[in-house]
């Protein structure tokens, strides 16, 4: 990965790197730890003036008709796809993640635009039969204004884009903060949106980007005039956007932890559970939400499943993640590797046995500290380490007899995002979809728990955050709803026939 080759991309990407005026985030790639750019640092002061253009900005958008707000994102999402191969390059190049991934990033944000896109013309409310002679009842989704967006590394625009697709054709205008971990994306994904704001005479403000750490966050999450907050990220840092958002009885949409499992039935075809199960394990290096943590595999298939498992991650290339030769990249950063390590430390101090051993790896092909070997430990599902999401390559496998234990195991962690069973077995795969099964936002058969598709509304229960965004009727919390009710007689009956007279 020559130096040149990012620079002619930030180039076309109109990125300019503002290192030395201060105060900025400078980000650095995982891939070969140089310094890519640098951004400033959104202040108090340039928070204020933003918010209130942002409130201008609504006054205006939320006029236009929503089919016509369409017509915007449908610019957005082609904007989306001249720059697909340079935007898909930089969130490779500064997140890690492999080439196909970052492409993979930008098609998403491609779907969700087309998806918005014919949402904006969809945007329906019930009419309902009213108890009262000659009155007419229905509901109307209007916009709600600000909505404020928290993303993280991992996704570090695909996220973005799903809140911000659905919540302009709503009529809403956005404030998003990006991980500081991943500013640069973040700022070429602004200037696409800008520009086309621009050149159809729009505000700019439609669309807002704050640079910043935890601290801007919580300014948001305090801020009254944000009526939604989406907010993607640890379940620590949601806990305290949903109490701060909480207390001045805003919204918000929460897309937290997971710690997501494939049940590997005697019935499964071991062909597609075994790619599922180490694409869903190691895409990524292990750092999306809906990464496959755990594998709950049944007894009478076990050893010979180990066995391909083993053989499989020995296939593994890691290295380089824009060298399309690689599956795996690196992870984000130092401080992702300690956790790694220390995740493998107490998985062995509390007996975990590693079937493929984990570590950091040096010397030729891993030009920073961050390569890691994904690594496979045989476990006992009540260990501590296996209740919480590390957010690395460690995959966690044990065994079950039957399938009512099998997904006790599966729902028995405090996270519910997402989970898969691998069945050719009608009665098993029905059961697992059932009210006696998985108690996860997404339940998946013969496919793994991660790759998610727009279409659906993506999230889950329990510490994961309840929120869900994306598509199906997600749209829905973006809006507010409204109940009306028209009397066009002379006379005015009450309802539940209550009598008033004067
Ligand atoms: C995330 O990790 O926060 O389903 C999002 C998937 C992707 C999105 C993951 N479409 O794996």
């Amino acid at each position: 990965m020559k130096a040149i080759h990012i620079s002619s991309i930030l180039e076309r990407l109109c990125i300019q790197n503002v290192s030395g005026t201060s105060p900025s985030i400078t980000s650095f790639s995982p891939v070969d730890g140089k310094a890519i750019a640098a951004v400033p640092i959104t202040t108090r002061v340039d928070y204020e003036a933003l918010v209130g253009k942002a409130g201008v900005a609504f006054s205006q958008w939320k006029q236009v008709p929503a089919p016509k707000r369409g017509e915007i994102v449908r610019q957005i999402g082609d904007a989306l796809r001249l720059h697909k191969q340079d935007l898909g390059r930089l969130v490779s190049y500064e997140m890690g993640k492999s080439l196909q991934e970052g492409l993979g990033e930008v098609q998403e944000m491609i779907d969700i635009c087309d998806f918005a896109v014919g949402l904006s013309r969809q945007l329906y409310g019930l009419t309902t039969q009213s108890e009262r002679p000659a009155h007419r009842m229905f509901e109307q989704w209007l916009p709600l204004g600000i909505v404020g967006i928290i993303s993280a590394f991992n996704f570090p625009v695909a996220v973005w884009s799903w809140n911000a697709a659905i919540a302009w054709v709503c009529g809403n205008v956005c404030i998003w903060k990006p991980s500081e971990k991943t500013p640069i994306t973040a700022l070429a994904c602004q200037k696409i949106v800008s520009e086309i704001f621009n050149r159809n005479d729009l505000p700019q403000e439609i669309s807002c980007l704050i640079q910043g750490d935890a601290e801007l966050g919580k300014q948001m999450a305090s801020d009254p005039r944000i009526p939604l907050l989406s907010a993607t990220g640890s379940t620590r840092m949601g806990k305290s956007v949903a109490q701060a958002v909480a207390a001045r009885l805003g919204r918000t949409i929460l897309e937290l932890g997971g710690n997501n499992a494939i049940i590997i039935t005697a019935h499964a075809d071991t062909k597609t559970a075994l790619l599922a199960s180490v694409f869903g394990a190691v895409g990524t290096a292990g750092q999306r939400c809906t990464t496959t943590r755990r594998l709950i595999i049944h007894e009478s298939i076990y050893e010979s499943f180990k066995v391909q498992l083993v053989d499989a991650y020995k296939q593994l290339k890691i290295g380089n993640p824009l060298d399309e030769a690689n599956h795996v990249g690196p992870l984000i950063d130092e401080a992702a590797v300690n956790s790694y390590l220390e995740a493998i430390k107490r998985c062995k101090q509390e007996g975990g046995k590693f079937i493929v051993e984990g570590g950091v790896l040096k010397g030729d092909g891993y030009p920073s500290p961050c390569y890691v070997k994904p690594c496979i430990a045989e476990v006992e599902p009540h260990y501590k380490i296996v209740q919480q999401e590390t957010f690395a390559p460690i995959l966690y496998v044990m065994k079950y007899k039957d399938l009512e234990e099998a997904i006790a195991i599966q729902n028995n962690v405090p996270q519910g995002l997402s989970s898969a069973i691998m069945t050719l077995n009608l009665r098993e795969a029905e059961h697992f979809l059932s009210v006696n099964g998985s108690d996860c936002g997404i339940a998946n058969v013969n496919i793994g728990t991660s790759g998610a598709e727009i279409g659906g509304a993506f999230g889950g229960e329990k510490e994961t955050g309840g929120g869900r965004e994306s598509g199906s009727d997600a749209w829905k919390a973006y809006m507010r709803r409204q109940t009306n009710t028209i009397n066009y007689s002379d006379k005015l009956p009450l309802a539940q026939g209550i009598t008033f007279n004067l």
